[in-house]
This record gives structure tokens, sequence and C-alpha cells, in this order.
């Protein structure tokens, strides 16, 4: 199913990324963009690590406190309550961070300056050594940190933006590969106004830019299914009165009538009870071509005259459901030119006489931009519920797929996928999208 657009979004995509790829003025390199980010980085990673060494000298400094607090003991110096307290605050303190370790530094500087003033060259002895270790600790973390600073320049990671120039210049192929999809225009639109806020200006690492379109676009054409879905099914079972009625509307030769055997076929293979109203009197064939797949199926098939009122024949076939208490009535029209007056009365005509709990608009995928205009008028005309694509088998273009549900806002339920009753296929957007390489 659509090669063919799958095909043009994948080399539009890989154009469009290859072009800004490889464009170098496009791309910032980090010397000149990242220094003050690295050096703030670097700033940051050594404020860090002195508050490491901070934390390790603090340790060491409550090592060294212990010690002497040993040495003193072993020495049986008597420890002023006062300076005991302060050990006990110390090691608490110890592992709070940045600024209150600064503070406890200095404080223990406080401490072991009272220590030093209240004993003798025995203390000192014990303070030397500290310093020492606190001096070597020191060097050895700037080092370290001088090693990594380099080392991050090293690894460039550069980023692009694309200006809106720039993207206006290459959505042109992209914009190309859409329109021969038969892409509705607006969807276009929308489709590149949504790209555009997702990546122009936007900072874009080197080699990704491939994926942020894709999924720039992939999130885009999510958004054209975001209407309310129709469980035709639930509907069904859950309306209180019988019969549930469907009128089935499109153009001539849309696949109406083939739509109808199909819907009566599942809606029979769900247990569900049918019966067929021929309410396109317009070609003589028209109302042969229901008859047969009646008997096919072995429904009900209510019929008038060739040339009859159409809402007549709906009218009776809804009567011959409530007597025989069957649960679905499905009416198939005729279709003319949707631009034709005439037919447009004769659709309202029908609504207004069979108040159908559901409208379903049966368009050909493979006609595009036509077939979206049809949904279009007939929906503004009678306002549809929800839409039929037939010979989506055949569509290798796509366009109307992701097109028809955003312009007229209605879901697509199902899809017509051949010529046999059992051709058809509950419609999914994420299966439509993977088909789209996205
Ligand atoms: N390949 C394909 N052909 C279809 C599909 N649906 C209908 N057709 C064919 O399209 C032609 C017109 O269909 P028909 O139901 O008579 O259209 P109607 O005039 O709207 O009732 C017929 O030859 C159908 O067999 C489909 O989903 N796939
Ligand atoms: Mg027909």
């Amino acid at each position: 199913m659509f090669g063919f657009l799958k095909d043009k979004l994948k080399g539009a995509i890989s154009k469009f990324s290859k072009s800004v790829e490889e464009s170098k003025e496009e791309f910032t390199p980090v010397e000149e963009s990242k220094p003050k980010k690295e050096i703030k980085k670097h700033e940051e990673k050594k404020e860090v690590k002195n508050k490491e060494v901070k934390k390790k000298e603090k340790s060491k400094d409550h090592k060294v406190k212990e010690k002497t607090k040993k040495v003193l003991e072993e020495k049986e110096v008597e420890i002023p309550e006062v300076i005991e307290e302060e050990i006990k605050i110390e090691n608490k303190v110890d592992e709070v961070v940045i600024k209150e370790d600064v503070e406890v530094k200095q404080e223990s500087k406080g401490f072991f300056s009272k220590l030093k003033d209240k004993f003798t060259s025995k203390e000192e002895k014990v303070e030397v050594k500290p310093v020492e270790e606190f001096k070597e600790t020191e060097i050895k973390s700037e080092v370290k940190e001088e090693k990594s600073f380099f080392g991050s320049i090293k690894e460039k990671i550069t980023t692009t933006k694309i200006s809106n120039d720039k993207f206006e210049e290459l959505f042109s192929e992209l914009e190309i590969g859409l329109l021969e999809s038969n892409v509705a225009l607006e969807v276009i639109d929308k489709i590149k106004d949504d790209l555009k806020s997702n990546i122009v200006d936007k900072p874009i690492k080197r080699g990704s830019v491939e994926d942020e379109i894709k999924n720039g676009l992939k999130s885009s054409i999510e958004d054209l299914f975001l209407v309310p879905n129709i469980n035709l099914l639930d509907n069904i079972k859950n309306k209180s009165t019988k019969p549930y009625v469907i009128c089935f509307v499109g153009i001539n030769g849309s696949g109406k009538t083939t739509s109808i055997s199909k819907i009566a076929n599942l809606l029979k293979k769900n247990k569900l009870s049918v019966v067929l109203a021929a309410s396109d009197t317009f070609r003589a064939a028209a109302i042969q071509q229901l008859k047969e797949w009646g008997e096919k199926l072995n429904l009900k098939v209510i019929a008038h005259d060739y040339g009859s009122d159409p809402a007549a024949v709906a009218f009776d076939a809804i009567s011959y459901a409530k007597a025989h208490n069957i649960d679905v009535v499905l009416i198939d029209t005729a279709g003319r030119l949707h631009s034709n007056k005439d037919l447009i009365r004769e659709m309202e005509k029908i609504v207004r006489v069979s108040k159908p709990d559901l409208k379903l608009f049966v368009g050909e995928s493979i006609t595009g931009n036509d077939c979206t205009e049809q949904a279009k008028e007939f929906n503004s005309a009678i306002n549809i519920d929800g839409i039929i694509l037939s010979k989506a088998d055949i569509d290798e273009k796509g366009g109307t797929m992701v097109s028809v549900s955003y312009i007229t806002k209605k879901p697509i339920l199902y899809l017509g996928t051949g010529q046999s009753v059992n051709d058809i296929k509950e419609f999914n957007k994420d299966e439509i999208i993977k088909n789209l390489g996205l």
C-alpha cells in the first residue's frame, strides 16, 4: 500500500537531511559556540572537584583531629569540655557540602589554632602532617582537572540550526512529493508549519537531522487522524431500539454497493441481522447489482422500480426491519457528480425520511484530491459521520488517506481492499504511518 508516497517521503527526507548535514556553514563548530558553555561547565566541574578536595581534606582533618584526640588521650592530656564539644560538631558537619563545608573548614582551622594555643609542641607535630597531605591533594586534583578540560575539547559535539530560508528551500522537495502523492494542500501546509516549528532555529545534533525530520513528520501526520473514532459494531449493539440505519453516500462508481455487501457480511459474521435498501433508483443496473449481493449473502433486499423515489425505498426498508426485528438497515444511494444539485437534494430527502444513525461517505482512495473534495461537499450537504475508503488495495499514493479525515474532521472507519465481500479492513492509523516508513 502506497509505496509511492513512502518513496517520495524517503527521498525528500534524505535529500533534506543530507543537504543540512553537509552544509558546513549551517553547523556551529564547538570552538566558536561552545567555549562559554565549556568554561562554565569546566568551572562547575572545578567547583565540584574543589568540594571533593575539601571534603577529603575535611575528612583528613577529621582523622587528624581523631588522631590528635587519641594522642592527647594517650598522653593523658585533659581536653577541656569546650573543645570536646567542638569536635562533636565537627563530626556532624563533615557530611555537609559546599558553603557549609568552607565555613566548617574555617572553624576547623579555628579549632586547630585553639588547640595549638592551648597545648604545646606535641600537637604541632600532629598538625604538620595534614597540611602537607592537603597540599598534595590539591595539586593532584588540579592536574586532573586540566586533563579533563582538554579532553572535553577533543570531543567535538557539533550542532546545527536550520534557518527559515534554508527550510523553505529544502521543504519544496518534500512539498512536491506530497503533492504528487495526492496529499491535500491544507494538509501540506499543516505539515510544513509543524515541521517548521519543530526544526527551524532549533539546535540539532550532527547526524540526527534525518531523525528529527522523520519524527516531526510522523507526529504531524499522526495529528491528521486526531478525530473521534467510531466503533460500528459497538454503536449498533448499544442502540436501544432496532433497527440501526446506515446510509451510504458517494459518487457513482466509488464503491458504495460493494462496500455495502462487505459491511453486510461483516455484520452477519457478528450475528446481526441485515436488510438492504436499493435506494439507487437512478440506474436499473444498480438495483440489479444490489439484488445479486443480497442473493449471495442471503439477505432481504427492498427495491422499487427504476426511477422511483429513493427516500420511499429507504422508508419501506426501515418499516420491514421494524416489522421483522432486524438489527440493521443498509441504504444504497445513487451517486452522480458531487456538484450535482439534484443529487444533493435527493440525499437530503433520504436523510430526512430515514433519519440514519450513521451517514458514511464512500470514496475511492485512488482519486486523491477529488475524493477529498467530494467528502468535503457531501459533508457540508448532509454532515457525514464517517468515511470508507475503497480501492485502498490499488492506491500507491495514499494522499487521500492522510488528508480526508483532517479536511472533514471525520474518521475513516474502513478501507476497501478488493472486490470480494471479505476485502474490508478496519482503518488503523498506526499501520498507515508504518507503511509510510515513519
Ligand atoms: N480493487 C477494488 N475494487 C473495488 C473496491 N470496491 C469497489 N470496487 C470496484 O469498483 C467498481 C464500482 O463499485 P460499486 O460498488 O459498483 O460502486 P458504486 O457505484 O459506488 O456503487 C466495481 O467494479 C467494484 O468491484 C475495492 O475496495 N478494491
Ligand atoms: Mg452502486
